[in-house]
């Protein structure tokens, strides 16, 4: 029996009918609440501004990627996009990271080049990320920069460009682990994660698909050659079916990172959109975690092909949050998020996408596993079905809209009425 306030509110009773819907089913909504309030979703800098970076404001985008859109609004420098971090995150229940990539560095008017960044270059998001109370976690840049646009970085047969961006990863990653150190000794953060992506491939059939492979593996062990403090930094290599302008070949393939990671003892980044269109991440979890400590998650949605549209709740997103609370994989799986849409809101494509994530893994918090597990290992799979759709229609939106109550964030169209001031105030006078 759940006692009820003396004068409830209408979500607080809803919340207390929930609570007791799921007791019935063996399953604790406190126990999940607390468990939701302690992950940390990694918030990709990136959304704010396209990609964009601010280290050559007019330069385009490259490495197969592209934002489509031109909505109003965007971020033209690291004060405005702090400024929208902070207004994207006050929408969000919990605490959260934020992940950077290189170009996101603010040297003062000066140029430097990539292969030259140092931690001082990135102070000023440190200083903001001690303020504000976020981890942090960082990406080499490469690609949107003279030396990718032969389609090769790190697996480049030119030993000159093959160097260049190996010493840009090597910077990178030292910057990572100043970041990793500097907020674990201030907030309690968990390491920084430096995760390292290329674009590298061909647009049509190559005739050697080795060589590029054997120069990647051995630029990636030039790069992890300094050893740095696990304590405060750890290292991802992500790898990827195609992209634009790269559709016939990639050399870092899905195949070549899962051997590197797992031979290298790296953690290995599953992003959802860089498989074939009809693939999905979530069955991967349970294999390679039987080989990998950790992973990290780039949480996107493709449309079609790798789209990079807006997280939304789907079954697939359902399904990578179930398998990693099925498989008991919260300390091992980090969570991250990588898309972009310049056509609409770029502070409610971050909110949005955040606060679906975080629904999913609420749901998969709330699954009646106990009960569903004994069916399937009864043998009896017509009750697992049934307890699996039944579950569908249980009441979590009371649940999620208690724990924004508890985290002092809005609910329902109180969000969006936020997002519409901050746009009508700030994002709409930027021309
Ligand atoms: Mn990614």
């Amino acid at each position: 029996m759940v006692i009820m306030a003396a004068n409830p509110t209408s979500a607080e009773w809803a919340y207390n009918l929930a609570r007791e819907r799921y007791a019935d089913l063996g399953v604790d909504t406190e126990l999940a609440l607390k468990t939701l309030a302690e992950v940390s979703i990694s918030l990709h800098c990136w959304q704010g501004d396209d990609v964009g970076g601010f280290e050559n404001p007019d330069g385009e985008l490259g490495g197969g990627l592209a934002a489509t859109g031109n909505y109003p609004g965007k971020a033209r420098n690291a004060d405005e996009l702090r400024m929208d971090l902070d207004q994207a995150y006050s929408l969000i229940p919990g605490t959260h990271r934020l992940n950077l990539h290189s170009i996101y560095a603010e040297t003062g008017g000066q140029r430097v080049e990539r292969d030259r960044l140092e931690v001082e270059h990135f102070s000023r998001w440190l200083d903001w990320a001690k303020e504000k109370k976020h981890g942090l976690d960082f990406n080499p840049t490469c690609f949107s920069h003279p030396k990718a646009n032969g389609g090769f970085t790190l697996a480049s047969a030119d030993p000159g460009i093959r160097r260049f961006w190996i010493d840009h990863c090597i910077a990178c990653r030292r910057i990572g682990a100043a970041f990793g150190e500097q907020l674990s000794t201030a907030l309690g953060t968990a390491p920084t994660i430096t995760n390292i992506w290329i674009p590298d491939g061909y647009k049509d059939t190559p005739a050697d698909r080795k060589t590029h492979r054997l120069l990647l593996a051995d630029s990636l062990d030039q790069i992890l050659e300094e050893k740095l403090n696990p304590a405060y930094h750890k290292d991802a290599v992500e790898g990827k079916l195609f992209g634009i302008g790269a559709e016939s070949y990639t050399a870092g393939s899905h195949e070549f990172y899962l051997g590197y990671a797992i031979s290298r003892k790296t953690l290995l980044t599953l992003d959802s959109g860089h498989f074939h269109p009809t693939e999905t991440i979530a069955d991967k979890i349970s294999s390679v975690l039987i080989y990998l400590d950790e992973i990290l998650l780039h949480v996107s949605r493709g449309v079609r092909w790798d789209s990079d549209h807006v997280v939304i709740l789907n079954d697939d997103l359902l399904a990578i949050m179930q398998e990693i609370v099925r498989g008991g994989y919260l300390k091992r799986v980090h969570i991250g998020l990588d898309y972009f849409d310049a056509s609409i809101n770029r502070l409610a494509a971050w909110v949005i996408g955040t606060r679906n994530a975080q629904k999913a893994l609420l749901q998969a918090l709330l699954e009646p596993s106990v009960q569903l597990q004994r069916l399937e290992a009864a043998g009896d799979y017509t009750g697992r079905l049934f307890l699996l759709e039944e579950a569908k229609s249980l009441p979590y939106g009371a649940v999620w809209e208690h724990f924004c109550t508890q985290q002092g964030v809005p609910t329902g169209a109180n969000v969006l009425e936020e997002i519409r001031k901050y746009e009508a105030g700030v994002l709409g006078k930027r021309l």
